[in-house]
This record gives C-alpha cells, structure tokens and sequence, in this order.
C-alpha cells in the first residue's frame, strides 16, 4: 500500500479504536501496535500489516458480552462450550468478522491473525504469531507468569516463544479452573511437540 493512503488508514483507525474501546484498553492497542510492527522488522514480515493487526485486534473487545453473542449469531460464528461460559473467547473471532465489515480490512492475513490471537491455533504463519506474541508482551501488560522470559525469546525464536506464553496462559488457565478452548488445546500440543 502506498505510504500516504497507509498513513491515511491508521490515522482513521486509530481515530475509531479510541473511540470504541476504553482508555486501558486502547493504551494496550497503541502498544500492541508498536511491538507487531517492530517485531515484523525482525522477521521479515511487512510491518505495516503487523501494525494494523495489532491496531484492530481487540476491536471487539469492549463490547458488552451479551451483544457478542448475538453478533456472534448474526455472523454465523461458531460458538464453543468454553466461550458460551466466557464469550470474551468471542471477541478474536468476532474482531476479525468486524475488522473487515466494519472497518474494511480485506487482507486474508491481517483478518486471520486477528482471528486466533486468543487462542492461538497450530502451524501458525509469522505474522499470526507477532501478533499473538506482541498482545502478551506489550509493555502496559501487568506481570505475568513467564513474561520475562517471553519478552527475551520473543525477538529470537517466534516458536519458542509461543511456547513459552501457551505454558504460561495454561497454567493461568488451570488455576482460574477455566474451561479451555479446544483451539488453544490443539495450540498447545502443536507447539509443545515442535520445540
Ligand atoms: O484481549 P486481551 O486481554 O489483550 O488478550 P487475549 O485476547 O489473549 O485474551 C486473553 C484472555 O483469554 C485471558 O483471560 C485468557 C483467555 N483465554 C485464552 N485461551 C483460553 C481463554 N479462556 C478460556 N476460558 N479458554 C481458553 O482456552
Ligand atoms: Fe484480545
Ligand atoms: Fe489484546
């Protein structure tokens, strides 16, 4: 895309993403942002896309969990056993459907990336995984388990680095006694066995 009309967008964008999400969240946003796209410069991957991925990723996020689940319906999006009991599972894919309807991205990769940043899901591509990993180690985070050590591999080994935050988000999980995804299952497996 041509400098002008991507500064365009983002300025745009930006505009929409403060407005629709709350200051926290929106503070998280900018970060992510920042952190895709200077992780893009590490491997290879346009960091243009990486920034708006990051930009949008959460755009679904503040609303209210009620309405997910209906605008989930209304966009033929399949609902799992654990995201009826959290439909703030909801808000990956329900961001991705929305990143293209509402504010008219049309790459497959940004919208897909957007679509397993929560869960994660095997054989992911370069840039699935930058954003997966910049919206765990962005710097506004709160500590987490293994967050250092996230922070350390993430601009080493994308893989070992989603390692190191699927086994972080799964004991979190445990001990919150949440349902998990299936996805995030299947993630976990997936990347366990390849490191
Ligand atoms: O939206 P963010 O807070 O920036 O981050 P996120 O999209 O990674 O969402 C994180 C939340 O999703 C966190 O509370 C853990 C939860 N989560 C991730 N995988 C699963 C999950 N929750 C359940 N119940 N099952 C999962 O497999
Ligand atoms: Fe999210
Ligand atoms: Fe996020």
């Amino acid at each position: 895309m041509q400098k002008e009309k991507w500064d365009k967008q983002v300025k745009d964008l930006t505009r929409c993403m403060e407005k629709e999400l709350d200051e926290k969240r929106f503070r998280h946003t900018m970060s992510v942002a920042q952190t895709a796209a200077c992780m893009a410069m590490r491997y290879d991957v346009d960091p243009y896309k990486a920034y708006v991925a990051g930009l949008l990723h959460d755009c679904a996020k503040c609303i209210k969990n009620k309405k997910k689940l209906e605008l989930a319906e209304m966009y033929d999006i399949p609902v799992s056993a654990p995201a009826k009991e959290n439909p703030d599972l909801l808000h990956a894919p329900l961001g991705s459907v929305l990143a293209k309807e509402r504010y008219g991205i049309t790459d497959p990769e940004i919208l897909s990336a957007i679509m397993y940043h929560t869960t994660g899901k095997p054989n992911m591509t370069k840039l699935e995984m930058i954003l997966y990993i910049a919206d765990y180690i962005e710097i506004h985070r709160k500590m987490l388990p293994l967050l250092e050590r996230a922070r350390s591999l993430a601009f080493v080994s994308l893989e070992e680095c989603m390692c190191v935050i699927l086994e972080s988000t799964l004991s979190y999980l445990g001990k919150n006694g949440a349902m998990l995804d299936p996805m995030t299952k299947e993630t976990l497996t997936y990347y366990n066995n390849l490191n």
